[in-house]
């Protein structure tokens, strides 16, 4: 095996890219030098019922808002046509709005999660945590790409 993929084996990589002024790769450990929230969700799975799990981790919004997305943030009407995607290694994925998670806006507490039931998710990567949602499904785990898209301005 190469070095890289050793590398590869021990400490997720996270890609931060599309519309946004510092594109990043951030790992687990990174993620932690943001200011950490806690959040205790049930969610329930259609195939192994309610599951529980204490999560702690960045604001989604934080980590988005450090790399710049590309629009004006003193007119709230430029941020309604951004879009988030989200992707796990495996290849689930999910679109979140920009809207969703802005303060001004749904107020989510939507968190980039570092630890699950206290244990770092350095190998696995983080955990999309939205404490809202009944359904479990868009907890992605194992995220390793999240884009911001901002290219819906051409219908207007
Ligand atoms: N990467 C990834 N994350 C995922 C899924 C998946 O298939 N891939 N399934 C989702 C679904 S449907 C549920 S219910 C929860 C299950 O979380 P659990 O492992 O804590 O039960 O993970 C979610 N996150
Ligand atoms: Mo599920």
């Amino acid at each position: 095996m190469s070095q890289s993929h050793a590398v590869a084996d021990t400490v997720a990589e996270l890609a931060l890219t599309g519309d946004l002024t510092r594109p990043a790769r951030l790992t687990v450990p990174d993620l932690l030098a943001w200011p950490q929230h806690e959040a205790d969700v049930s969610f329930e799975c259609t195939t192994s019922g309610m599951r529980h799990h204490r999560f702690t981790g960045p604001l989604l919004h934080d980590v988005l808002s450090a790399a710049g997305p590309v629009f004006d943030p003193a007119r709230r009407k430029d941020r309604l046509r951004f879009l988030i995607a989200v992707s796990g290694a495996d290849g689930h994925h999910a679109l979140l709005s920009w809207a969703e998670i802005d303060p001004d806006f749904g107020r989510a507490p939507v968190l980039l999660a570092a630890t699950i039931d206290d244990t770092l998710l350095d190998r696995g990567g983080p955990q999309l945590v939205l404490p809202q949602d009944r359904c479990g499904a868009r907890h992605i785990s194992g995220i390793n790409a999240i884009r911001v898209d901002g290219g819906y301005a051409s219908w207007a």
